[in-house]
């Protein structure tokens, strides 16, 4: 079993360990299975694969900037809502302030969902070139590139008006030439050739905004979000006449393509036959599945209600199967006469170390179909 590094979690006055925690507060939606993964910091140790793709990040920037990033990589993850939201200018009616979205701890208080949630702090107090590197937690779906605790780095370069003037761009054009170039250079020091392409969204901390994705197992895989800095938030923090941009990686992603490992939860595994793969400092491994066991699948039927949301059966689904459910997905979905909706997931039932008995998964679905009937509100089919 994995144990902690250390209790991150007694960093700035928060206390928050297993016996004096205020988990009875009505707001906390933290469940166990999370809970006992804070302070586990698999981004800190040199054997593990985000380990050594954080080192290796580090590196280029070392190799590649003049000016030293400075690098933070225990920074609390618990924060607050004004840190994780309000300081990066998340809307108050954002979705991703939901519930249903984002772990709190109580109602002015939440597992950071991005690194973001330490941009702020962080140049106010005048650094104007970090990298923050960190577990994060996020309510969400379930597939092989999707956890519900993951890993961030988060990065961040003010630039001085000398800079930009000099160039005859404008601010935002050269620091968002300076943002894809930098990313760019880092994709090929981490995976020489791979094909990848850049795609425009939003995020509200930056503008212009775009995401990064790489062609991994037959799809396109967003590992990273990035932009031009909003300038509210360089002015609220003291840097008036600067532009920034940021960018925030998932490490998973980048260590799914880097090491070829084909299942995120892979990541959490203990089992030597994986840990044993990796070694300090060792980029070019590939990883070699030890088992290809079958999947099982399990289909789920049930009449949905208003506060019906995805991101709560998959958690009712986790909270039973644990690393054993590999992916939730619905297959059927359809409205009656009478305006009653049904869906229909699929689970897929797999272990990355050992083969299920039919016994186990019928047991699993049993216990899935009972706690998604008393926790959830549907009618099952
Ligand atoms: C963000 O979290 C922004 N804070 C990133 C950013 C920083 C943008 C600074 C601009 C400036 P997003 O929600 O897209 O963005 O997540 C960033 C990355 O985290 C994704 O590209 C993906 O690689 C990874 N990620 C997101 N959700 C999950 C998940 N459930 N499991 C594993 N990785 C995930
Ligand atoms: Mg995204």
């Amino acid at each position: 079993k994995l144990q902690p590094v250390f209790s991150a979690l007694e960093i700035g006055g928060v206390r928050i360990g297993k016996d004096d925690v205020v988990r009875d507060d009505p707001t906390n939606n933290v469940p166990d299975s999370i809970f006992s993964k804070l302070g586990l910091q698999l981004h800190r140790r040199d054997q593990h694969p985000l380990g050594i793709l954080k080192n290796a990040i580090y590196n280029y920037f070392d190799a590649n900037y003049s000016a030293k990033f400075v690098k933070f990589d225990d920074l609390c993850p618990i924060v607050s809502t004004k840190a994780n939201f309000d300081d990066v200018l998340v809307p108050a009616d954002h979705v991703s302030r939901s519930y249903n979205d984002t772990y709190y701890i109580d109602a002015q208080t939440v597992l950071r969902c991005h690194t973001s949630a330490h941009q702020a702090e962080l140049l106010r107090r005048g650094n104007t070139h970090f990298l923050v590197t960190g577990d994060v937690y996020r309510r969400d779906s379930i597939d092989s590139t999707h956890y519900p605790v993951f890993h961030q780095m988060e990065g961040v370069r003010v630039f001085s008006p000398n800079e930009w003037e000099a160039s005859g761009m404008d601010a935002t054009t050269y620091a968002a030439t300076d943002l894809k170039k930098c990313l760019e250079g880092l994709a090929r020091h981490l995976f020489g050739a791979v094909e990848m392409r850049w795609v425009d969204t939003y995020f509200p901390f930056t503008n212009p905004s775009f995401e990064l994705e790489i062609y991994f197992q037959e799809k396109w895989l967003e590992v990273l979000g990035c932009g031009v800095m909003e300038q509210e938030i360089l002015k609220r923090s003291g840097n008036l006449d600067k532009v920034a941009w940021a960018f925030g990686l998932g490490l998973e992603r980048l260590a799914m393509v880097l090491f070829q490992i084909p299942d995120i939860r892979l990541f959490w595994s203990s089992d030597e036959r994986f840990t044993s793969q990796f070694s300090k400092g060792q980029l070019g491994v590939k990883f070699k599945a030890f088992s290809k066991f079958p999947p099982c699948y399990k289909d789920m039927s049930f009449w949905i209600s208003d506060s019906f949301t995805e991101n709560n059966l998959c958690e009712i689904i986790r909270a039973v199967a644990g690393d054993l459910v590999e992916e939730v997905q619905l297959i059927d979905n359809f409205t009656n006469k009478k305006g009653m909706t049904s869906h229909c997931y699929r689970i897929a039932y797999r272990s990355m170390e050992r083969s299920l008995t039919d016994e186990e998964i019928n047991q699993l679905q049993g216990n899935v179909r009972e706690e998604v009937h008393s926790k959830l509100n549907v009618v099952l089919r």
